[in-house]
């Protein structure tokens, strides 16, 4: 059991697990105790952000030291999804790589190479590896997160339309759905940006206040199926993307403010990857953003995405109209390793 960023959840080596995939589905579904909002009966949190799973193995290609799966399990329905990639859960694929012996630790700090299944693209993870051993002790905090940890760097490539085809996945910079200008855009979560104030909201609610909108949900939903369409990821009904964002004028230093419906409940703080696309999609001057993101036009730019418990530091790296790196900070903590019972 890890924590990795802002979600938790179990870390699996994928030979320890039956290769058909309805009965290793079966199996997750066992030990996270769904479909059952609760989870009273297994080893999930309740919430989507700690209903998670991530399944690691040796990796067949020559950029990657390790294959990362990640799997999201609805707590109520019991549905297990890989639409989606995951940024705060794969912090910890790098120390669970390293200890479980598929990558071997060098003294000082260690780079776990990986291939991301969800969305085809790799990441390079850079874990403190002090006399050749993971810690995960340290001085690094990430906001939504208490304490401090050791840091790991997360560098991705490859983002940019990673599921979507292109940043820009319309190849338009605004998109009107349902009378609601929006930005579609995917640099590694396919997201879509609305303007808080077009539903008549300050975009500084509380996730509860947000989530008790059913209004509100019934209108993004109804984007969201559209916009799937729109992005080229077809009938979203069953998937938990693309993610729907509502923005604001940043309150502490920000680009942005954001309060991220994920895609029904609401986002404690922001995904990592979500937080990628949405800094990028900020960044286009004839965007919804125009008038409310807050930045400085240099390159890699270094920005902080707000959100309900603080905010997010990304680093974009842009070559023309697209992004080539980005790079954050997470923190990972190994919760405990042992024996789950089915
Ligand atoms: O966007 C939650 C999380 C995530 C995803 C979600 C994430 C990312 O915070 O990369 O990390 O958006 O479902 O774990």
């Amino acid at each position: 059991m890890m924590r990795g960023g802002t979600s938790k959840g179990p870390f699996f080596l994928a030979g320890d697990l039956p290769a058909d995939i309805a009965d290793r589905n079966q199996m997750l579904l066992t030990i996270m105790g769904s479909p059952d909002a609760r989870q009273i009966d297994g080893m999930g949190g309740a919430h989507p952000l700690t209903s998670k799973v991530v399944i690691v193995s040796p990796s067949k290609r020559d950029d990657s030291d390790v294959d990362y799966l990640f799997l999201q399990v609805s707590p109520e329905t019991g549905a297990i999804s890989d639409s989606q990639n995951c940024g705060n859960m794969l912090a910890g694929v790098g120390p669970f790589a390293i200890e479980r012996g598929l990558v071997e630790a060098v003294e000082g700090e260690t780079i776990v190479r990986v291939y991301m299944v969800n969305s085809s693209s790799q990441a390079d993870l850079v874990v403190q590896t002090p006399e050749g051993k993971v810690t995960y002790e340290g001085d690094a905090h990430v906001d939504g997160v208490p304490g401090t940890h050791a840091p790991i760097l997360q560098n991705y490539f490859g983002t940019a339309g990673a599921q979507c085809g292109a940043l820009l996945p319309t190849g338009n910079e605004i998109d009107l759905i349902d009378g609601i200008e929006c930005t579609l855009v995917d640099n590694g979560m396919p997201s879509v940006l609305l303007r808080a104030k077009d539903f008549g909201l300050s975009g500084y609610e509380t996730p509860a206040t947000l989530e008790a909108n059913a209004e509100l949900k019934t209108r993004l939903e109804a984007i969201r199926l559209k916009a799937g369409v729109l992005m080229n990821l077809g009938d979203v009904s069953d998937m938990t993307i693309p993610k729907m964002c509502l923005i604001a004028p940043p309150q502490y230093g920000g680009i942005v403010t954001t309060r991220t419906f994920i895609p029904h409940r609401v986002h404690q703080a922001v995904g990592v990857l979500a937080a990628a696309s949405d800094a990028a999609g900020c960044m286009f001057a004839g965007g919804v953003a125009a008038g409310i993101a807050e930045f400085e036009e240099v390159n890699p730019c270094r920005v902080d995405v707000e959100h309900p418990t603080g905010a997010l530091t990304v680093e974009l790296a842009w070559k023309g109209d697209t992004v080539v790196r980005t790079a954050l900070l997470r923190t990972a903590r190994k919760l405990m390793d042992g024996l789950v019972f089915l």
